[in-house]
């Protein structure tokens, strides 16, 4: 009997609970959250894509799990940063566009966990007025921030620092890990602003990613038929939107000679400032590699008609998008190797995600906002060797919404009750049971690039999304048939039933969430403005 008891309190004892409540703070994971902006998936090379190499990134695939349809809840900067902050939607948080103030008074995850004993920093862009909250140390861009030598604001006053962006959000994430107090754990939030427009690479990177061609997508000539308003009102276009000087690099001077017009009013304004913050040395090696491709358009100019300027523009674009992606790149395998060489990677989970996805040429676009696949996905890939198995790939619905309360739910923190979003720890390591659909709300109109307000809701197989305020549209997509959204079936008699069950779905899901036309209605802007 003495036996028995001695080896079931010995069994007890080496329980996680037990060996945890001995050493409290040691146990607890550390969290490095990697957010860059608008980085779409289609850019990530472990999602099987081919158009670029990301072999850092695709380590967290290798050693973690990938998720195939991550989302977002709104497709935006900002408003997608409040939701990773509150694990509320947009019409509760407050954030629903970029030009709304977030309250950050509000309870955010970072709160919860520094209350819990977590030291926490945010470095990067975060897109917000005012001092963030919920943080021992923070270091943001302002608004959108600059890719080279760019200010900063760290723990609220301005500094300007030499370099370029991407690898100075790196240093200072290294760095602040490497500084922290050893005795608690760290919650880190390390947000590039690398891949955003005006795509300026690194310059270790021009010469490399200039000579690049990307195959291009199928619908880079799309004419939008059988699609709604919405999608042909756009302005996303990358023949007709995208900016000559400021996005493709075509010198203001040469735009003037060849008589093209600025894309927006801050085309050419954007070129001499973005260039303009260069030291004379980098400005000199930045020319060394772009003046020849500007000479060889100049030539070939006369003699292109739309299609061929289309092409031109999309290479362009990849081109430079691609190029700072790289860099975000190098900055994810320096992370990865300065947790290994210190001890940390075992007991830091490692995130990867972008604010929302990017049209990469699709339907001829750049840009975001829509709830169609490119933009409403995102790149999420999670390691945590303690608890998540090497290799693993899943399709599971989750979104930024669920952020919050999964890093809580790591950390040991319970997740406040009215947080809307699900931890996916569980799903993570392996349980298959979670939601069967997804909830969307976008508001930001009329705004640049003319996306219309839109919400909607997302299954396993159909996507549902009801466009409104100067219109009153919905369109229905079976994505199992027409994967690459060219076909709105809201109106074919064979989708009836289908029509039907979502339009239940939506109901119940704007219900779940709080959300209603009411609400709808108050955030639209006060006087009805002419389009
Ligand atoms: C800027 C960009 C837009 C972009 C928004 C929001 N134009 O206005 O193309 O959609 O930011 O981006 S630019 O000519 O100024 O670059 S977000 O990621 O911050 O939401
Ligand atoms: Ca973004």
């Amino acid at each position: 009997i003495n036996n028995g008891f001695f080896s079931i309190i010995t069994f007890l004892l080496l329980q996680p609970c037990f060996a945890q409540s001995s050493k409290p703070a040691k146990q607890r994971p550390n969290i490095v959250y990697i957010m860059s902006d608008d980085h779409g998936y289609q850019a990530v090379s472990a999602y099987g894509y081919g158009l670029n190499r990301t072999p850092n990134i695709d380590r967290l695939a290798k050693e973690g799990i990938l998720f195939t349809r991550a989302s977002v809840t709104n497709s935006l900067c900002a408003p997608s940063r409040a939701v990773l902050l509150t694990g509320k939607h947009s019409f509760i948080n407050g954030k629903i566009d970029n030009e709304a103030r977030f309250d950050w008074s509000q309870d955010n995850f970072a709160k919860e966990l520094q209350q819990h004993g977590y030291q926490t920093a945010l470095i990067g862009k975060i897109h917000m007025d005012g001092l963030p909250q919920g943080f021992d140390h923070s270091a943001v861009l302002i608004d959108q921030g600059e890719y080279y030598n760019p200010n900063f604001i760290v723990n609220g006053t301005k500094q300007q620092l030499d370099g370029y962006v991407t690898d100075l959000t790196t240093d200072m994430a290294i760095d602040w890990i490497k500084d922290r107090d050893t005795s608690k754990p760290f919650c880190l939030l390390f947000h590039q602003k690398a891949p955003h427009r005006e795509w300026l690479p690194a310059l270790r990177h021009i010469a490399e990613y200039t000579k690049m061609k990307f195959p291009e997508p199928k619908s880079l000539f799309d004419d939008f038929t059988n699609r709604g308003t919405a999608a042909k009102t756009a302005e996303m276009n990358i023949l007709k939107h995208m900016n000559w000087a400021g996005d493709n690099k075509v010198p203001p001077a040469m735009m003037d000679e060849l008589g093209l017009k600025e894309g927006i009013s801050w085309d050419k304004a954007a070129f001499n400032n973005n260039l303009g913050r260069m030291s004379a040395a980098e400005r000199e090696a930045w020319d060394k590699v772009y003046d020849p491709i500007m000479e060889d358009f100049k030539k070939k100019y006369p003699s292109m008609n739309e299609q061929d300027l289309m092409r031109w523009r999309y290479q362009r674009y990849l081109q430079d998008y691609l190029g700072t992606v790289a860099a975000v790149d190098d900055g994810v395998g320096r992370m990865l190797d300065f947790l290994k060489e210190n001890g940390l990677d075992e007991n830091t989970i490692v995130v990867y995600t972008s604010d929302q996805g990017f049209y990469l040429g699709e339907h001829g676009w750049f840009d975001k906002r829509f709830m169609y696949e490119e933009s409403l996905r995102t790149p999420l890939l999670v390691r945590y060797p303690a608890e998540i198995a090497a290799g693993q790939k899943s399709a599971a619905l989750v979104q930024n919404l669920d952020f919050a309360p999964t890093l809580l739910d790591y950390a040991g923190v319970s997740i406040p009750k009215d947080m809307q979003g699900k931890s996916f720890r569980k799903l993570a390591s392996g349980k298959k049971k979670w939601r069967d659909a997804i909830y969307y709300t976008y508001y930001e109109y009329p705004s640049i690039h003319a996306v219309k307000r839109h919400y909607g809701v997302r299954t396993d197989r159909y996507k549902l999304i009801h466009f409104y305020y100067d219109v009153d549209e919905w369109e229905l997509y079976d994505l199992e048939k027409d994967p690459e959204e060219m076909n709105n079936v809201y109106n074919d008699p064979k989708y009836k039933t289908v029509r039907t069950t979502m339009h239940k779905k939506l109901n119940q899901l704007r219900k779940q969430y709080k959300d209603s036309d009411e609400k709808d209605q108050r955030f639209l802007p006060k006087k009805k403005q002419k389009i």
